[in-house]
């Protein structure tokens, strides 16, 4: 199943304007909050250098890089967890994401409309935070209730089980989250099992104004997003959603002169798509012939069969070996045949673990 990144955050800050701009969708957004109410599903190309290369090295016919998928999520308010706003509706469609990215709004604008009537980015996220912990104790707080009965008859798992519900428990009503909470890894399985909000991989999106893209270091609201990101151990993005979605619209050389004009080298899409990319678990490995040369994505930690499944199953099935050559080996050499002629190639069988820049020609039998 595609993993997908979920776009979260207060009403009317930007999210469907930004993802617009990632996925060239067409999502309506407009100033009024609660715009969106079914969740938008686009998929992104994942850019990457090295897919360029690997093309002016082997030359092929064509060129396919790889793409994942974001999906635009209503504005979540104060008390959704408690079903104000649509809230239980569209903390569900949260609940089937894979990775969190937190937009919060950081430009000024008085004709736009905030829910809250300033803009004040921690206010903001400990809002939509805090909503999302609730939902999370009421569904531990209700399976732990029945652990506790079985937990009594001594059941085993039930045993270990309540264990780790009510250590949750306890943190979650410290306000804080489950990704927060730690674990073995044993109880990390028990923790996945619960689907929880909290625990889902986040990353925060400062969206600042046009004018304040430059300066962006110096911007208080900024500055403040990243300090408290700091304290979670996550990332944060910073963007003009309004500029990416007039970039996105552009191609070439008309793109190349009004990024120059806004003295931005590479658009924060780009930044933000390889840093969801990462935050999912996501990595990428190519194929490299005269045909195609190809991006694939993979989850990290799966064996070349499995990788080799992504292609087809009789991939999968049928696998013998994986000759593989990293990357940057096979850049260094120039080409396939002097990568070979070093040694780079390696003949990788059914246990090997797969890694990000691994060009990979399998071999199968069916
Ligand atoms: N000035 C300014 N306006 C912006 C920016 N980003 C978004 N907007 C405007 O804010 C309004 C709301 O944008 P949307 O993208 O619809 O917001 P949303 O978060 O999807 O809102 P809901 O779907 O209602 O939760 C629109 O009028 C946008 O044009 C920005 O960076 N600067
Ligand atoms: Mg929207």
């Amino acid at each position: 199943m595609a993993l997908t990144a979920g776009i979260v955050g207060l009403p009317n800050v930007g999210k469907s304007t930004l993802f617009n701009a990632i996925t060239q969708a067409g999502a309506e957004s407009a100033n009024y909050p609660f715009c969106t109410i079914d969740p938008n599903v686009g998929i992104v190309e994942v850019p990457d250098y090295r897919l360029g290369k690997l093309t002016e090295l082997v030359k092929p016919k064509k060129t396919i890089p790889t793409a994942f998928e974001f999906t635009d999520i209503a504005g979540i308010v104060k008390g959704a967890s408690k079903g104000e706003g649509l809230g239980n509706q569209f903390l569900s469609h949260i609940r089937q994401v894979d990775a969190i990215c937190h937009v919060v709004r950081c430009f000024e604008d008085e004709n736009i409309t905030h829910v809250s009537g300033t803009v004040d980015p921690i206010s903001d996220i400990e809002t939509i935070n805090l909503e999302l912990i609730l939902a999370d104790l009421e569904t531990v707080s209700k399976r732990l209730l029945r652990v506790e009965k079985m937990a009594r008859q001594k059941d085993k798992e039930a045993v270990a089980e309540q264990e780790v519900l009510s250590k949750l428990k306890d943190g979650l009503e410290e306000e804080k989250p489950a990704r927060a909470v730690e674990f073995t890894e044993e109880q990390q399985k028990v923790v996945k099992g619960l689907h929880l909000l909290t625990s889902k991989p986040i990353l925060y999106v400062a969206n600042v104004g046009e004018d304040e893209l430059l300066e962006a270091d110096n911007n208080l609201n900024v500055k403040l997003v990243r300090e408290f990101a700091a304290t979670e151990n996550a990332e944060v993005i910073v963007i003009s959603a309004k500029v990416e979605s007039e970039i996105a619209e552009l191609e070439g050389e008309e793109k190349e002169m009004f990024l120059e004009e806004l003295g931005i080298k590479e658009s924060g899409l780009d930044q933000l798509i390889k840093a969801t990319y990462q935050l999912l678990g996501l990595a990428t490995y190519f194929t490299a012939g005269e045909q195609e040369v190809r991006a694939w994505t993979f989850r990290k930690g799966i064996k070349a069969p499995q990788a080799a499944g992504i292609i087809h199953t009789d991939f999968e099935r049928g696998f013998i070996r994986a000759e593989t050559v990293s990357y940057d080996d096979l850049t260094e050499a120039g080409t396939m045949n002097a990568a070979k002629e070093k040694g780079k190639v390696r003949l990788e069988g059914k246990d090997y673990l797969v890694k990000d820049g691994d060009v990979i020609h399998f071999r199968f039998n069916v």
